[in-house]
């Protein structure tokens, strides 16, 4: 049955999940406190960059079945997608989700549902939305339907993910969790598996704490073989081989809101029993202190005084324009720390936000020491060798992300040297 919707948070979930549920024939009105991200909406225009979005927005808002706006407004379910980053003392900010629950109170009416899908720490259903909704005096659960349904799409392939992974519904009864259900078979053709809101919030986080963890044991892999004459990443590749074993890869760090974010939630609430999960947080975090470290003994070996670089790639991963988290700023702020010059460039990010940033590839390059790959993204994949050698003022590359094909570029002159890989040299 076509509902009308109110999804709170237009950014890189709620925006998709609002123009996937347009199109499939729902009135979703979404709300973001960004006046201006709301009035590029209206306009059909992004905000935001994620593959398949602009045509689907055309869709839904010349089907007239989405518009966007800086109120809520009366709806049959109500979706906050908003952010729930940490502090700078890593506990859990949820101002955000809190704002947007007190914001759809005044709306909320008898028989409506509200799903949480932003990522929370356990328990936060029922300890800081349950208080709010309150204040509609509704009973909830008779009344007002409740529910966490964790987003759980990779950004670059959310529309392919909306639809075919598996979904998490927990509400907070049983009702809650089938209405949520219902909504969600609009689109998902993956199963949908039903639990309570507090069991969905713990399996998301652990999703996002297993990947974390499993890169870090891949970074100290590639701490370790930088030592003895071993590439990680074909130590990794061979072992992965076994059935039972499936190592993430190394990086200059783990970027993005959700990784580099979520396994803090786990450590706060249980401080003590959490020692893994924050060891991985720390060895990631170390990664970018690392790699600039790295670039500096790379110029020291090759006695390069003052040494210019050129920083490929600001994303925190391939083919996305996100930058939150992402490891190549702290790259930056250690160089800068050191006192190393050096030039940004990222294809993916038309804005210069980054320090010493340019659009311009050969500006980048232009009497630069060394070529420091820190996102593998497609075109990065692509470049020539002996082209960037021309523009370069000593050819030397770093690759922290196994994108490039290093004996191309040894075999163009370059001094070429691979994070986590000393086995030549
Ligand atoms: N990374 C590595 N090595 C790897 C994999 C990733 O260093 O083997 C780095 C990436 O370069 C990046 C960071 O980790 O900096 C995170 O990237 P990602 O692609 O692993 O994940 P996200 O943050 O884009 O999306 C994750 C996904 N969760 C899982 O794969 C378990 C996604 O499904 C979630 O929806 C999303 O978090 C979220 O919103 O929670």
């Amino acid at each position: 049955m076509k509902k009308s919707l109110c999804v709170v948070g237009l950014g890189y979930i709620g925006l998709p999940t609002s123009v996937m549920f347009a199109i499939h024939g729902h009135q979703v009105h979404g709300v973001d406190v960004n006046q201006k991200a709301v009035d590029m909406i209206n306009a059909k225009q992004l905000h935001i960059e994620e593959n398949g979005l602009q045509e689907r927005l055309e869709e839904a808002v010349d089907a007239g079945n989405f518009k966007a706006a800086v109120e809520p407004e009366e709806a049959d379910v109500f979706i906050i997608a908003v952010p729930s980053p940490i502090r700078e003392d890593k506990t859990a900010n949820l101002d955000y989700v809190r704002k947007a629950t007190q914001a759809i109170v005044p709306y909320v009416r008898e028989g409506n549902l509200v799903i949480l899908e932003s990522t929370v720490p356990p328990r936060t259903v029922e300890d800081v939305m349950l208080p709010v909704l309150e204040e509609t005096n509704l009973e909830i659960g008779t009344e007002l339907f409740v529910s966490h349904s964790p987003e759980r799409v990779i950004p670059g392939k959310v529309f392919q993910e909306l639809v075919e992974n598996d979904r998490i519904v927990g509400g907070i009864n049983e009702k809650s969790s089938e209405m949520t259900k219902d909504l969600y078979r609009s689109f998902v053709k993956a199963d949908i598996h039903l639990t309570d809101a507090t069991t969905a919030e713990m399996a998301k986080v652990i999703e996002n704490t297993y990947r974390d963890v499993n890169i870090a044991f891949a970074n100290e892999l590639a701490l370790i073989s930088d030592q003895i004459g071993v590439n990680a990443w074909e130590a990794i590749k061979l072992a992965n081989y076994h059935p039972r074993v499936n190592i993430h890869t190394p990086g200059p760090g783990v970027g993005g809101h959700c990784i580099a974010v979520d396994p803090w939630f786990l450590a706060e609430i249980q401080p003590d029993l959490s020692k893994m999960i924050q060891l991985s947080r720390n060895t990631n975090d170390n990664m970018p202190v690392y790699t600039a470290n790295q670039i500096e003994k790379l110029m020291k070996d090759q006695f390069i005084q003052d040494p210019k670089v050129a920083l490929f790639g600001l994303s925190f991963k391939a083919n996305i324009d996100d930058q939150r988290e992402s490891p190549s700023l702290k790259v930056i702020l250690e160089l800068v720390e050191k006192g190393i010059s050096f030039k940004t460039f990222d294809p993916h990010i038309k804005e210069n936000v980054a320090s010493n940033q340019t659009q311009d590839m050969d500006e980048a390059l232009e009497g630069a020491d060394i070529l420091v790959i820190l996102t593998d993204h497609d075109e990065f994949k692509k470049l020539d060798p002996a082209y960037i050698k021309s523009k370069m003022n000593n050819s030397v590359v770093y690759d922290t992300k196994n994108a490039l094909n290093l004996d191309n570029w040894t075999e163009a002159g370059f001094i070429a040297k691979r994070l986590g890989d000393s086995k030549n040299g």
